[in-house]
């Protein structure tokens, strides 16, 4: 007790509005008193200029090189304007490195024409075409020059996000002076994160369109974007649900909001899989990966789950010769960054400083190892993975890890299966109605950039409703750890001709589970439905996501559903929970449920009431899966 009435001053302390502005005085005093900072404009290849922030370490020495390549600002701008803190840690600003921040193309103050997802151009490393590669490499060539007597010529890059995407698409035909990369959240491909998830559209992100769909005038200080922004704004809507389900078919959203927005359009006119997203993966550019990659994500990352892991993954089948690692603890998208005392996720609490044992000892040891004078490996696992149930890392030799495949079954009565199989003569039935869908939370979220508390909000709210499929395991005699990829291999029949399919997995707690210190009182944990993993796919794309197909109405049809890994331990005195559902509003935008070429251009009356069977012999499989249905779709796609 006494440690969290200690927790909880230090958390007023750093929220302190006046210690807080200090904290940050603070902070750009020690960037100033420590580090000198030029701006300057580097060449590409293709003569394109690259606006770029470059500090150097006052103090003598040749200093390794840190680089973040940028869609969201290198700001604040003018030699004399340095940041709050430099680096992925404050610790690694400590360390001293020269760090490089860089606008990419066609954004704020550097040159050129801005794509989303910049395709990479397979062998670039000599051609006179320019991509993410050519541009990293053309800048660590221009730096190695501009900074020679001050550093020791290794570079390392690191981004969260879209900067992870960044990161990533730096490492085929890497520079040799890149030893040392961390795409951390990468973006992997917009048509799994981010956007789209199995091709349904994530209605929650229509916020986000107006940073990615306009092109600058030219370099700029100055957002582009904000008349756009204001569009959503005016609506004023505190709650999402209800303005996205007034908003009606998401041609609206093209009439009323995006009508100008060029990612829109493109959105809009590219529904499936098509060589329009297919060019835009990194994944399948990911080969002879020659220098050491720590890649980092959080299990609750509403925004980029599907990168790190299939970037690590698919680095591990074609350089296994790589030092290539992975990182995922209890974080919401780039919570890994950040150190807030406590580490919760919504109601969740996983632990304390959390972030700064990661930043700390992972982090810090990965970067200075490789950019300074480390020889043979570092003192970190292959795989430094978070018990999101046992709320303690693990390390392991290998991910997905080599441990006994698991099977989630249903049966009659509700009851969920654990290593065991339902029966084909069983069947589960409700009617789904897009006039009236499920909410993705249990409470009331306004328009947001990118949805978070979702990710492991209680799912008591769904549960009651007659249109979700609810199965429950009796409480728990002994833990149960569920590692690795998951693949729900659902057998359905549906009475239109399209819907989607949401499962979800969910950890119940006891009714004396404890209550968290973060919570309001209101919040009790005791029978608290936390979800732990969720995807939904859209039924359409279920022999090929490049190649759509309608239902037959009232057939039995197969659909398999790749749901992200976890690595979650069930606590004895615990249920697992399985939710099968068919809208998750507004998270994901509604399938009218009657096929229609481009459900970005139904119309209203297009969206009809399903009634959709489950088969009993339906399961959820757990662990080291031979062929995860995503990639056997990609390969299917090829
Ligand atoms: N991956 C995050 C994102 C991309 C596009 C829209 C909204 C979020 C990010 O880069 O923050």
């Amino acid at each position: 007790m006494k440690k969290h009435i200690l927790l909880f001053i230090g958390f007023c302390f750093l929220l302190h509005p006046s210690l807080k502005a200090q904290e940050k005085e603070d902070e750009s005093s020690y960037v100033k008193e420590n580090y000198d900072k030029e701006e300057v404009y580097i060449p590409m290849r293709d003569g394109t200029r690259l606006y770029t922030a470059i500090y150097t370490p006052k103090e003598e020495g040749k200093h390794p090189i840190m680089m973040q390549r940028t869609c969201y600002s290198i700001a604040p701008y003018g030699a004399d304007q340095y940041k709050r803190s430099l680096g992925p840690s404050k610790y690694l600003m400590e360390d001293k490195f020269i760090f490089v921040y860089q606008d990419v193309r066609g954004r704020w103050m550097s040159e050129g024409k801005f794509t989303n997802m910049t395709p990479n151009i397979p062998g670039n490393k000599h051609k006179k075409e320019a991509d993410e590669s050519s541009d990293t490499f053309d800048t660590i060539e221009w730096l190695l020059k501009h900074l020679k007597g001050k550093t020791n010529g290794k570079v390392g890059q690191w981004g969260i996000s879209y900067p992870g995407f960044y990161t990533a698409a730096a490492l085929p035909d890497a520079h040799p002076a890149l030893k040392a990369s961390s795409p951390q959240a990468p973006i992997g491909d917009f048509f799994f994160d981010d956007f789209h998830h199995n091709g349904a559209y994530l209605q929650s992100y229509t916020a986000a369109y107006p940073v990615f769909g306009y092109q600058t005038d030219g370099p700029t200080k100055e957002s582009w974007y904000n008349e756009a922004f204001a569009r959503m704004r005016t609506a004023n809507a505190i709650d999402g649900y209800d303005y996205h389900l007034e908003m009606g078919p998401l041609k609206n959203i093209t009439e009323k909001l995006h009508f100008d927005n060029e990612f829109w359009e493109q959105t809009v006119e590219h529904p499936n899989y098509d060589e329009f997203w297919q060019k835009r993966s990194i994944i399948p550019h990911l080969d002879d990966i020659d220098h050491a990659v720590m890649v980092v994500g959080g299990w609750y990352d509403a925004e980029d789950l599907y990168g790190p892991l299939n970037i690590y993954k698919t680095i591990e089948k074609t350089s296994p010769d790589a030092y290539n690692t992975i990182v995922f603890g209890p974080w919401s998208h780039g919570d890994w960054a950040r150190e807030r005392g406590i580490q919760a996720v919504n109601h969740i609490y996983f632990g304390d400083s959390l972030s700064t044992f990661y930043q700390t000892e992972i982090e810090r040891t990965f970067f200075n190892h490789f950019l300074r004078d480390g020889k043979g490996k570092p003192n970190l696992p292959e795989a430094y993975m978070f018990d999101t149930g046992l709320k303690e890392w693990q390390k392991f030799d290998v991910w997905p890890p080599q441990i006994p495949k698991n099977t989630l079954g249903f049966a009659k009565n509700g009851k969920l299966l654990i290593n065991d199989e339902g029966s084909n003569e069983d069947e589960f039935t409700y009617v789904s109605d897009p006039a009236k869908p499920v909410p993705y939370t249990s409470f009331t979220e306004s328009l947001t950039f990118t949805p978070r508390p979702y990710m492991t909000d209680d799912q008591r709210h769904a549960g009651r409703r007659p249109d979700v499929l609810v199965w429950e395991s009796d409480p728990l005699e002994e833990q149960l750890t569920l590692a690795g990829e998951i693949a729900a291999k659902l057998k359905v029949a549906i009475s239109s001709t399209d819907a989607d399919f949401i499962v979800k997995i969910i950890d119940v707690y006891p009714g004396d589970h404890e209550n968290y210190e973060h919570n309001p009182e209101n919040i009790k944990m005791g029978n608290y439905q936390q979800l732990v993993r969720a995807e939904v796919f859209r039924g359409r794309f279920r022999d090929s996501f490049a190649d759509p197909k309608p239902f037959v109405p009232n057939e039995e049809d197969e659909v398999e559903i790749a749901l992200q890994d976890i690595l979650h331990t069930f606590k004895k005195g615990h249920k697992v929970m399985v939710q099968i559902h068919s809208t998750w509003f507004p998270y994901i935008d509604r399938n009218p449920q009657k096929y229609v070429e481009n459900i970005y251009k139904a119309e209203a009356e297009d969206f009809i009431k399903a009634t959709i069977t489950v088969k009993g012999d339906s399961k959820i499989e757990i662990g080291e899966l031979e062929t995860t249905p995503q990639s056997l779709q990609l390969e299917m796609d090829k």
